[in-house]
């Protein structure tokens, strides 16, 4: 029976704000602060097994090679990996910061999953993301690919490689699917967003019907629906900044879409009994559901079928969004449950508890099981993370032959710990 698995990224050791993210406000705030890797892992970690205390399966995907020497020797630098991070660092300090970025752990724009009840052929659809609109996020899909490929190797799974690049494509921070339970058939909505403000969009419409194209999903249960510009201009570079989706919940701000009484038309049509709460600017103004990034929660079905959302902190001491949440339970919804989790050395890079998952429905047996969760392999990544993870990174360190050196060891302790 297919279940839905989160995959977390683990978040890598060279996490760090050089405000490479262009329209994220909260990676452009934190421009040059000083991060504490080995605490970003272990709040992700924490994260982690709070949702496989739920009763819930949980997997994790890795953190990529970092500094990443593959494409800085494509860029023309030579000799030994130190040698080329060194003569990187010296000749273009912004290139080699977008080299040294841990942005795969955000997983949630790893790929875009269409679970087999949704398509033609009853597999589950697997598109890589080509993330081509940010340079330093660019340079992920290949190893992505990879690594899909592996947890996913099953025949029941079809992994794709990135759209060509011309077309920016983000992922399932940009996806949603409704479906009465994860295993039965589902809608799927894309939602892109237009270039026309004063951010970059980051998902294009044409990529979005590529990979439905791709998914051969059935075009009267796929939606496309435009980002409002509101949004975008606001800081939400991903839709999964104001809208997230679970059974048959919708849960979105007012102003995430540019037309939201035509998605809920459709919705009432291709689901009768679908749930949009939707979250007015009056009580939660866009700049708050922003910067508390309430909407990137993870909205979870439960075991005993009730749903919860994991929230970041940040939701608990922003005024109106902690007024609201009370308003919600007291309201009759299927969401009955409020978890806040500290994620917030993610959170400073604009990237909340639902940045760093990427959903997919399937049966556990089916995943490579290196990539799933136990209690016992948490407990031997925490060691790991402890041992290896360097505590803090300033803008200065990442010229460091100790950073680049800690950074390899680290990764090549976490492959041996997992025998990959
Ligand atoms: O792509 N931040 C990521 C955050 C991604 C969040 N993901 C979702 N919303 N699903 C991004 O903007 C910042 C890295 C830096 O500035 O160092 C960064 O890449």
């Amino acid at each position: 029976m297919l279940q839905e698995i989160n995959f977390d990224g683990l978040i890598g050791p060279t996490h760090n704000y050089a405000a490479l993210s262009f329209g994220n406000l909260a990676s452009q705030t934190n421009a040059g602060a000083t991060s504490r890797p080995r605490d970003a892992a272990l709040q992700g970690l924490a994260k982690m097994r709070f949702v496989m205390g739920l009763g819930l399966p949980q997997g994790y995907l890795l953190p990529l090679e970092r500094p990443n020497t593959v494409w800085l020797r494509a860029l023309g630098f030579s000799g030994s990996d130190d040698a080329v991070c060194a003569a990187a660092h010296a000749a273009d300090p912004r290139l080699f910061a977008q080299g040294c970025s841990a942005s795969a752990m955000w997983t949630a724009n790893a790929a875009t999953v269409s679970p087999a009840p949704d398509t033609l052929d009853r597999r589950t659809h697997i598109s890589v993301a080509n993330l081509s609109r940010m340079v330093h996020r660019s340079i992920e899909h290949g190893e992505t690919e990879a690594m899909l490929r592996r947890a996913f190797a099953h025949p029941h799974f079809a992994v794709h490689a990135a759209l060509p690049a011309s077309f920016g494509d983000e992922g399932a921070a940009n996806h949603m699917r409704l479906a009465a339970e994860h295993h039965l058939p589902g809608l799927e909505i894309f939602v892109y967003g237009e270039e026309a403000g004063r951010f970059p969009a980051r998902q294009n419409r044409r990529a979005s019907e590529a990979i439905a194209r791709r998914h051969a999903l059935d075009p009267a249960r796929t939606a496309f629906v435009a980002q409002s510009q509101d949004a975008i201009d606001a800081g939400a570079f991903h839709n999964d900044v104001v809208a997230v989706a679970n059974g048959r919940v919708l849960f979105a701000h007012e102003q995430a879409f540019a037309d939201p009484a035509g998605l809920r038309g459709w919705l009432g049509e291709a689901m009768a009994d679908a749930v949009f709460i939707e979250v007015p600017a009056a009580a939660v103004p866009l700049e708050d559901a922003i910067s508390s990034y309430l909407f990137n929660s993870q909205l979870l079905t439960l075991p005993g079928g009730e749903m919860a959302l994991i929230l970041p902190g940040e939701c608990e001491t922003c005024g109106s969004v902690r007024t609201w949440l009370d308003t919600l339970l007291a309201a009759d919804t299927p969401i009955r449950h409020l978890h806040f989790v500290n994620v917030r050395e993610s959170m400073r890079n604009g990237g909340g508890p639902a940045c760093l998952r990427l959903r997919v429905a399937a049966a556990p047996h089916t995943i490579d099981p290196r990539f799933l969760l136990t209690p016992a392999r948490a407990d031997a990544l925490e060691a790991l993370i402890e041992a290896h993870w360097p505590e803090t990174i300033t803008p200065g360190d990442l010229g460091s032959a100790d950073l680049w050196g800690q950074a390899r060891a680290a990764r090549g302790a976490l492959l041996g710990l997992l025998g990959l």
